[in-house]
């Protein structure tokens, strides 16, 4: 099996898995004759679905004269009256009663009944056949992602080949890997997608790609998911020809109103627009003295007679900031951007706020932003692309990180404000909200580039439709439908990715000092040293002494004290900031001890050692699968993990010995730089090979 089927492969189900007397109704009506409606979409994989599990062909209806006897019935809350849900259903939410011989699936939007079908699918496929009674309503509307994919058809931090929406810098004339993707997007809840990368290219915008545009939405809407696109900021010079981008000059608005009108002629339900601006060196309203929140305003304008939103992103910082500032911080950026505008948003704006205040790191505390601006719309932004975790090169179950922020309690004036009810729109009363993922799958077969970070985005629309519900629960859906219900499969698989976060935590960068990886580009392998120094403000103020980023009110750039009081107070103190993000906060010798009574430094070095031997588990585990999973996936994941294993002592090796290179301080257990299993470069017979100088030092061979 190649994975392009994903969770969706439908395997035929163990007779030990069916019961005796299973009773499936006769037929399929799915009540929609217009291809392009989800519910007739739902029919159809419907019947494909049942085929292929329980080999049993049901005829498909989708008009209701056509077939009386018992059914599956799919069709809208406004279409069918004959049950009547036992509570509200939210939009896109649905109604499943499954009886013997009789499942109704009932939607509230035609999308949510097509997301009844896949959930009634799911379970059979899991070999879940009792009655069931529910409804299940989204816990917030915007459940999108993004793709950072650029028109030459190269993905941003993308892992797995090329475009599947973009080629030679136009849309390809074949969609059809888009359409599946829209399948597997439909199948966890996700509605809307960005398709282009945030940092835009104007020349989306000209008449051939919007017409693409309007064939990438035209392959997606039988699947429910609405397109949207990142928009560059200053297309009106770069593509109008006009001699400014000012966002309150009129001939600019009018640009903007044009080309909006556009493409809403040709895409009517076009989700919306998603903008990165003044970030990163690119230019925005700022760029004119004006606000962000002018900058917003003037795209909400645009889109809302058609009814679009405005995906504003929060991730507006300077990147050349002076490090020998010991005030400066990054991490305080996008409040000190975004507080003084709240309230000036209009209403089908939503700020997108990356979940921890730099940049999607191994562990960060939840960005105070959630709770700074409670009169705007937000949405938390997740990174299911493995930038900064391995890059689908290391197995990292994700969803157990993102549950840690989604699940943090801001305090907001004191009462109980978490994340999740923040974004869902609850907490403040806003109306809109929700997630956005950034995902970058690609034209490789696997969708991400690896079979096993496909749990990421599993989980990654379970959770923006659910986000109560367990990671490690998830995880065993997603697996049952992946490799089958084996006891054994489902056991190593649960058991190395639930142990993915904490080990790559641990022989990356923990105790809150982030990843530690190259951090002017690449943000793959080990390379403390580039942390510091430079204006991208990733510190870890590592120096003889200590380590740490002193971000308190009382002695440091003051970031704690952007969280409400509670929260502020807690993370202003050493005592009661939790070891997790010690140094995040605090600047602490490394012969600071910490609560489990060990000094940072031997935290430091027994960590990345207990991380690289969890890492050395992974391949071992998964052998013992062989024969149990097809031979293709089989050694691909075993290829990865074994790779893995090798690249956490990478990581491991270097890391302690930059940190003892710089303290001074010996391992209590000796083991910091006695490298006695390694075989160095210069012993061996290097054929074909040359020996050339590596940066950093620590990840070459014998240090040089
Ligand atoms: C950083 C990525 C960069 C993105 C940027 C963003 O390294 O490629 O363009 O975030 O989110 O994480 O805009």
């Amino acid at each position: 099996e190649n994975g392009i089927n994903g969770w969706l492969r439908y395997a035929p189900l163990p007779n030990d898995q069916r019961p005796p007397n299973l009773l499936l109704p006769g037929a399929i009506m799915a009540l929609s004759t217009n291809k392009t409606s989800p519910v007739y979409t739902a029919g159809q994989e419907l019947q494909a679905g049942i085929k292929s599990i329980l080999n049993q062909t049901l005829p498909l209806y989708h008009e209701p004269d056509k077939w009386l006897g018992s059914t599956i019935l799919v069709a809208t809350t406004g279409q069918f009256h004959g049950v009547k849900p036992a509570a509200t259903l939210a939009d896109d939410g649905y109604l499943l009663r499954v009886r013997p011989g009789n499942v109704v699936i009932l939607g509230q939007t035609e999308r949510g009944a097509l997301y009844g079908a896949f959930d009634y699918l799911s379970r059979i496929a899991q070999g879940r056949f009792s009655d069931a009674d529910l409804i299940a309503n989204p816990d917030a509307p915007i459940r999108w992602v993004n793709q950072w994919d650029n028109m030459d058809g190269s993905i941003e931090r993308g892992y797995a080949g090329a475009s599947i929406f973009f080629r030679n810098n136009t849309i390809p004339k074949d969609l059809n890997r888009v359409s599946q993707y829209a399948r597997l997007l439909a199948s966890i809840g996700i509605n809307g997608i960005v398709v282009n990368n945030v940092n835009a290219n104007a020349n989306l915008l000209t008449d051939a790609n919007i017409d693409g545009l309007g064939r990438i939405a035209d392959a997606m809407r039988p699947y429910g998911v609405q397109i949207g696109i990142s928009l560059n900021f200053v297309s009106p010079q770069t593509l109008g020809g006009l001699l400014t981008f000012d966002p309150l000059d009129q001939s600019v608005i009018s640009w903007w109103t044009d080309k909006t009108n556009c493409l809403y002629r040709r895409i009517p339900d076009m989700a919306g627009y998603l903008v990165k601006a003044n970030s990163e060196g690119q230019a925005g309203p700022l760029t004119y003295n004006r606000t962000l929140a002018d900058g917003a305003n003037l795209f909400a304008k645009a889109v809302q007679p058609h009814g679009g939103i405005v995906m504003f992103r929060a991730f507006v910082y300077d990147n050349h900031i002076n490090p020998a500032d010991l005030k400066a911080d990054r991490a305080k950026h996008a409040v000190e951007f975004f507080k003084g505008l709240d309230g000036q948003f209009l209403d089908n704006v939503v700020v997108q706020i990356k979940y921890g205040p730099i940049d999607f790191q191994v562990r960060e505390p939840a960005s105070p932003l959630f709770a700074n601006i409670p009169q705007t719309n937000t949405a938390i932004e997740l990174q299911i692309t493995q930038e900064y975790l391995g890059q689908q090169s290391h197995l990292v179950y994700i969803a157990p990180l993102w549950k840690t922020i989604l699940d943090f309690d801001l305090r907001a004036d004191d009462q109980p404000s978490l994340v999740r009810d923040v974004v869902a729109g609850r907490r403040f009363s806003n109306k809109r909200g929700g997630y956005a993922g950034v995902v970058n799958v690609g034209t490789n077969t696997t969708w991400l580039g690896s079979h096993l970070a496909m749990s990421n985005l599993y989980a990654y629309g379970r959770l923006a439709w659910d986000p109560n519900q367990d990671p490690q629960a998830l995880l065993e859906d997603w697996t049952r439908l992946t490799f089958g219900s084996d006891p054994l499969v489902l056991g190593v698989v649960t058991e190395i990715s639930m142990a993915s976060w904490p080990a790559y935590e641990n022989y990356t960068g923990n105790l809150g000092i982030q990843t530690l990886t190259d951090i002017l580009y690449t943000h793959y392998g080990p390379n403390p040293a580039s942390q510091d120094n430079n204006g991208w403000g990733q510190w870890t103020r590592a120096d003889h002494d200590g380590i740490g980023m002193d971000r308190t009110v009382s002695t440091g750039t003051g970031f704690s004290g952007q969280y409400p009081a509670e929260v502020a107070e807690k993370f202003e103190s050493i005592e009661t900031t939790p070891d997790d993000l010690l140094l995040w906060f605090h600047h602490v010798n490394y012969t600071h001890v910490l609560k489990s009574g060990k000094s940072v430094i031997q935290h430091f070095y027994d960590a990345h050692y207990a991380g690289a031997e969890t890492a050395q588990t992974f391949p071992i585990a998964w052998e013992s699968l062989r024969n149990k999973i097809d031979t293709e996936r089989f050694n691909d994941v075993l290829f990865r993990l074994r790779y893995q294993a090798g690249h956490s002592i990478v990581w491991r090796d270097s890391i302690c010995q930059f940190y003892y290179n710089l303290s001074g301080i010996p391992d209590g257990t000796g083991r910091v730089g006695r490298h006695e299993y390694r075989i160095e470069a210069e012993t061996m017979a290097l054929k074909n090979y040359k020996l050339t100088g590596v940066n950093p030092v620590e990840t070459a061979s014998n240090l040089t």
